[in-house]
Order: C-alpha cells, then structure tokens, then sequence
C-alpha cells in the first residue's frame, strides 16, 4: 500500500490538473503537466535501468525539468542527490563517487561539461542526461529522449499511482558541509521530508492560493524542501528564477500576482538597495502575504528596514539541512528581530551546555533538537552519524541563548571552521586543504570574517614556503587562480593575508580568533 508520505507529494498532481504549478519566464507547466511528464520520465528512468533505491544526482541550473525530475524519481523510488552548481569537478566528484550515482542529469554548458571531463569516468555512473539543451558529452541522452520513451529500450510500464514507497524510504541525499573537509550526504526520508515541510508551511499560512517567488537554488533544503516540496504539499504556484535578482522578485509581485518570498539575508540586503534606487517598487511589496528569511542570520538592522519600507516583519526561521526547520517566530504572533523564535511543531529544541543540561533562560549554550523531520543519517558514516547525537538529541554545533519567552537567539557556531556566506555552509577545512596543495603555500588558516553583504566573507591567512616568496599582488593571484581552479566561486578566498607565521598557542593550535581579530569589521565588497 503507498503510505499516507510519499503518495502526499503527488497528491495535487491529481488534485489540481488544470492549475498553474509552476511559472518560468514565459513557460506555464500545470500540475497535470507535472503528473503526464513525471511519470513518462519514470518510465524512461526505468527503461534504461534505474531502479527504486537508485541515486540519481542532479547537477543543473533550476527550471521546471528539475522539478519533474525530482517527481519521476520520487515515483521510481530513486533518491534525487542534488549537486550544488557552483561545484567544481572535486566537489562534484566526491559526491558522485560517495553517493554511487547511477544517473546524472546535468545543464549542458561549457563549465559543467569541463567539470565532467575532469571527473572522467565513474564506474558506478551509467547513465548521463542533458537537461536544458543539447550536449557534446558523448553518450548523454538528451531529457526528452527519457520523456519521449527511449529509443531502443523495451518500454518499461508507466509507473501507475502512487508510488510503493514507506515513510522510512530515502527521497533526498543532500550533501552538506562539515568540519571535516569533504562534505557529508544527508539522507531524508519522504516520512521527514513531509512530516516537517507541512508544519512548516502550514504554520506560515500556506495555502493552494498561494503564489510563490522561488529564486533560491534547488539544490538545497532552503529552496527544494519549503520552496518545491511547500507547494506540492499544498498545491500553490511556483513563481520560479533560475537565478535571484531584486528587480525580478519586484516584478514576480507587480506583474504576477507572487503572494510570498522565501530568502537568505543576502537577498534582503539585495532588495533593500534595489529600493534605494526604486523606492516605488515598495508598493509592490507591500500587497505580499509573507515574506521569511533563513540559512543564516538576518541582521535586525535589515528586519526594520524592510519593514519601514514594504511594512512586513520578515519572518525568520532556522533550520538545518539535517533537522530540516525546527525553529521559527510565529506566523500570528511577535516575529522578533534578531531572534530565530519558538519550536517548530513537530520539534523539541533545547539550549544545553557541554554536559547536556539546560541552562536558565539568557545562558548561552548549544541548540539540540530532536523531532519528526530528522535525517536518517549521514549516508554510509554510521559512526559519524552516531557522534553527532548524545541521548537522541541531535547536536547543532549552533550557540545560542533562550528568553524567558522561550524565543531562541544564536549567537554563533560552536566550531569557527564552519562558515556560512550567502547562506552556502562552506568548511574552512575544505579551503585549507586545497590551499596547502599549493607549492608556495606552507601554511594556511581560513576564517570567515563578518560582512554586511555576504554575512561572512572568506578569509584565508597564508604563510609561505621560505624561498618561494614573491611580489604579494603575485602570490595572491596565483592563489587565486589556484583556488579558481579546484573551489566552488564562492568558497574563494576574497581577502588573502600574507603572515609570516600563524598565531599559535602554547600547545601549537592555530588561534582563529587572532586572525579575525586583525581584520576590519563589517565590509561591503
Ligand atoms: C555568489 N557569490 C558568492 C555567493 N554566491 N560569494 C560568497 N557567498 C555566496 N553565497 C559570488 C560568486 O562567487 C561571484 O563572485 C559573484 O558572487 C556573482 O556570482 P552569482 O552566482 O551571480 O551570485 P548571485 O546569483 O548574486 O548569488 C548570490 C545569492 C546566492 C543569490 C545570495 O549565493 C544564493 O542563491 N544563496 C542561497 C544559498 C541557499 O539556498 N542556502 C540554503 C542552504 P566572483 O564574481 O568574484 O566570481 S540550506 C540551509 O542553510 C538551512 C537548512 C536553512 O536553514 O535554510
Ligand atoms: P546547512 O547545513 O546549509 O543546512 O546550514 C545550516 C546552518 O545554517 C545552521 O547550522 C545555522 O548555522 C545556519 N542557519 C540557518 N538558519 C539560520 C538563521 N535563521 N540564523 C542563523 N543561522 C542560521
């Protein structure tokens, strides 16, 4: 019997036929769109061998294929594995390779089929499928071939229904940063996924009336989970970008009826100086139903602003790509600057010390949370899947102090070897790394030091090989180029100190805080 989850996620398909699902520039797909053409790109999927438990990695720009893909596989039973699209091939790699991606669809392009080159040829990797356009990449199918039924193939029945999948099934492999270096998968049952992105969104008042402006990426939980997932669960339309552009966002509310935005800081930083410019753009706005923020800290400065100017208290909410969304300032009710509010339904959260108790209101400690919407685990690291939980609670790494109130304020993160720009989670690790490879370099620290756009910008402190040394303007192009070449764009360093030592302790430990401590504040790039 399909369980009451997945068979969820398809229900408006059915539900709403003739309703607009999602609109794209000047493409409109109606939910039965959706229904027709995810279940022919199953039946392709299944003719050329993938198979319900199949990981099926996408790395491509986001566009309404994406979100029939993510309904073909879910009809299959195939994990969706996004890849971020700013990945370079050994970022990429690594996930294809940890992930055991049977099938790759990917935006045909220049830089993507450079990426691919690089990687070479993965075992594992059957299957390569263009979505957008045509490719030069030997052996890729093109999307609508998988649409059209494959040329070729014996055709495999059009998978009817609702899926035969259990609430426990994996449906996303999300991969996410740690600080460890290589980023680690994240696995999401279709029993999580629904049970946390319908409290969510229906906490927040979503309905099927709903028209949402999406220009997060579709390859994290931010823009997938409550952005795609959201409006499956409840039916509303998706106002979709490939990329964020204030002036885009402004339009998709005068022109298209959007009712809602869902967006990182970066982005109200970026609509706050478009209204500088059009302050006329700010009727617009007013007229939306809601606006949130998450992925990182919204600055209060930033919440009044925007609401001096469009009269909306953006709702800010935290989450986790492990824990999905656990807390979240009301929808009816106080939504407090500076302040990530009260549990989400579904969800225990308590700030705790090292030992695990929970303090008094105002002491600061560690959020652990524990609920409906929490990881599997982290794919093939049972051990590290085990240490990051202590008595059932997951462990945030997030500092953070409660109010009397019960509204949760975070301070900062347990580990600076996190850091979080434009609400990407980048591992400083990750950068050194790649860094240290570099035959000038000796040693190498990366910070993430505070910033008024990105909320922290990357920061690498460098000390160089002794006879390597050259003109700094030289060295830091040459790393520049270097970190170019191996690193997503925005895990570049934007700032790069040449030291001659690192500032140690006494038992030789880096001490990260010393460095940041000789940047300047807040910076605009
Ligand atoms: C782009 N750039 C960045 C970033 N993005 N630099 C630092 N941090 C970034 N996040 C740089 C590029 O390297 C490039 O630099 C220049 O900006 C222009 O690149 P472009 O791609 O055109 O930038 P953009 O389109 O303006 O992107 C800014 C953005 C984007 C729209 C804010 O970063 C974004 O979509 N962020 C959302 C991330 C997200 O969805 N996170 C959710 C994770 P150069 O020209 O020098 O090469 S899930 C999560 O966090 C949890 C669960 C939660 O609670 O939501
Ligand atoms: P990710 O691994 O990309 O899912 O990022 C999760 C991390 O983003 C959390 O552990 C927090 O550090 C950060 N985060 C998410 N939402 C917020 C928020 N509203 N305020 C501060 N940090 C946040």
């Amino acid at each position: 019997m399909p369980t009451d989850s997945a068979a969820r996620l398809l229900a408006s398909l059915s539900a709403f036929p003739q309703k607009e699902a999602i609109r794209f520039g000047s493409r409109t797909l109606t939910f039965g769109d959706l229904d027709r053409l995810s279940r022919r790109y199953a039946a392709g999927l299944s003719a050329i061998g993938v198979r319900r438990g199949d990981r099926v990695a996408v790395y491509a720009e986001g566009s309404p294929e994406l979100v029939v893909a993510l309904l073909g596989h879910y009809r299959l039973g195939a994990v969706h594995v996004p890849i971020n699209t700013h990945y370079r091939a050994e970022e990429a790699g690594h996930i294809l390779r940890d992930s055991g991606a049977g099938a790759l669809l990917f935006t045909p392009g220049p830089e993507a089929e450079q990426v691919l080159a690089e990687i070479g040829p993965l075992p594992g990797l059957k299957e390569l499928v263009a979505v957008g356009g045509p490719s030069s990449v030997p052996g890729a199918r093109p999307f609508e071939e998988l649409l059209a039924g494959v040329a070729g193939v014996a055709g495999a029945p059009l998978p009817s229904g609702a899926p035969l999948l259990a609430d426990g099934d994996a449906a996303l492999l999300i991969y996410t940063s740690g600080t460890t270096g290589k980023s680690k998968g994240v696995e999401l049952s279709f029993g999580a996924l629904v049970a946390n992105i319908e409290e969510m969104t229906r906490a927040w008042g979503f309905t099927a009336a709903d028209r949402l402006a999406l220009a997060l990426p579709l390859f994290h939980v931010h823009g997938l989970c409550l952005g795609v997932h959201g409006a499956l669960l409840h039916g509303f339309t998706l106002l979709l970008s490939e990329k964020f552009q204030a002036a885009r966002i402004v339009r998709e509310f005068e022109e298209n009826g959007a009712t809602a935005f869902m967006g990182v800081p970066t982005m109200y930083v970026r609509l706050l100086e478009h209204l500088d410019t059009h302050p006329a753009a700010a009727e617009a706005l007013r007229r939306a139903r809601l606006f949130t923020s998450g992925s990182a800290p919204l600055p209060a400065d930033d919440f009044r602003a925007f609401e001096k100017r469009t009269g909306h208290a953006i709702l800010e909410r935290y989450g986790m790509s492990e824990t999905l969304f656990t807390l979240s300032n009301p929808y009816s009710g106080e939504r407090r600057p500076g302040t990530v509010g009260l549990p989400v339904p579904g969800y225990e959260v308590k700030v705790v010390d090292d030992a695990g108790q929970e303090g008094t209101p105002g002491e600061l400690g560690e959020i652990v949370v524990r609920g409906n919407g929490m990881m599997t685990g982290y794919w093939g690291q049972p051990e590290e899947t085990a240490r990051s939980f202590r008595d059932g609670w997951f462990l945030t790494g997030d500092v953070a102090r409660s109010d009397a109130d019960g509204y949760v304020t975070i301070v900062g993160r347990k580990s600076v070897d996190i850091i979080k720009s434009g609400g990407f989670k980048i591992s400083a690790r990750e950068i050194e790394d790649v860094l240290r490879r570099h035959p000038r370099v000796r040693e190498v620290a990366v910070v993430g030091a505070e910033d008024r756009v990105w909320g922290q910008r990357i920061v690498a402190a460098v000390v160089l090989v002794p006879g390597a040394e050259s003109a700094p303007d030289a060295v830091r192009e040459e790393l520049d180029g270097f970190a170019r070449a191996h690193l997503a764009d925005f895990k570049r360093p934007r700032e790069v100190l040449l030291l001659p030592e690192l500032p140690r302790n006494a038992l030789g430990k880096v001490q990260k805080h010393l460095i940041l401590k000789g940047l300047p504040g807040p910076q605009t790039p």
